[in-house]
């Protein structure tokens, strides 16, 4: 199976769990896209979705299923994502498609957080995959002096401008052996809007495509 294919299989597989939940919390990303085409035959069944990001809601627009305000909805049931990163604890790094602000505000928002990934995703210490870093554009530079004293080398991802309007740092080099705490540090640095581990607060449920296998933690 290709990539492609196992991000489709485990797309599929998390449609049991928004069965009969009204209001869906909706990510971003391309395992994500594969999701709302399924969500798209069962739209009847669904009141609406919250949408993680502009691309997001463009799709769920495009298929007919209506998109809500968190504001104007109460804590939703489940919310559905995908990670670039997973470790056993179901902690995530999330944000390589730059959403990972709306993306936190929705787990934080939700009940149930049911994260689905390949299994490429799969790690046992997070960070291989560059941290990123949603930064008030005015202190990109700061921020980064910043992270280089936490050990960290950050990158300017330059020419991506978040749907906040504000700028990622990609963060090179971290082996987080303590996610919780690199969160909360990082958090805390003026002009951080938000970081992309979601430690603090894990997925809920873990559905990862493994060949013909769904495996589930
Ligand atoms: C999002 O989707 C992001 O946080 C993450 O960057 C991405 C996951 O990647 P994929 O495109 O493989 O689904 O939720």
């Amino acid at each position: 199976m290709t990539q492609d294919e196992l991000k489709q299989k485990v797309a599929h597989a998390a449609l049991p769990y928004v069965k009969d939940v009204g209001i869906i919390g909706v990510g971003t990303g391309s395992t994500i896209k594969h999701f709302i085409n399924y969500l798209a035959d069962i739209k009847g069944e669904i009141e609406g979705a919250v949408s993680s990001s502009e691309g997001t809601t463009e799709h769920l627009k495009k298929v007919g299923i209506p998109v809500l305000d968190l504001n104007a909805v109460g804590p939703l049931q489940v919310y559905v994502d995908g990670a670039d990163e997973i470790n056993p604890l179901k902690q995530l790094i999330k944000g390589g498609g730059a959403a990972l602000t709306r993306e936190k505000i929705i787990a934080a928002a939700s009940e149930k957080f049911i994260c689905i990934a390949d299994g490429s995703k799969r790690v046992d210490v997070l960070g291989a995959f560059p941290l990123p870093v949603e930064v008030i554009p005015m202190a990109r530079s700061y921020v980064a002096r910043e992270l280089v004293k936490l050990g960290g080398q950050p990158v300017w991802r330059e020419g991506c401008v978040t749907d906040n309007h504000n700028h990622i740092l990609d963060v090179h080099g971290f082996s987080i052996a303590e996610p919780i705490a690199l969160e909360r540090t990082i958090n805390n640095i003026t002009g951080v809007v938000c970081v992309g581990l979601f430690a603090a607060r894990p997925a809920d449920i873990v559905l990862v495509s493994d060949g013909e296998q769904i495996i589930t933690f």
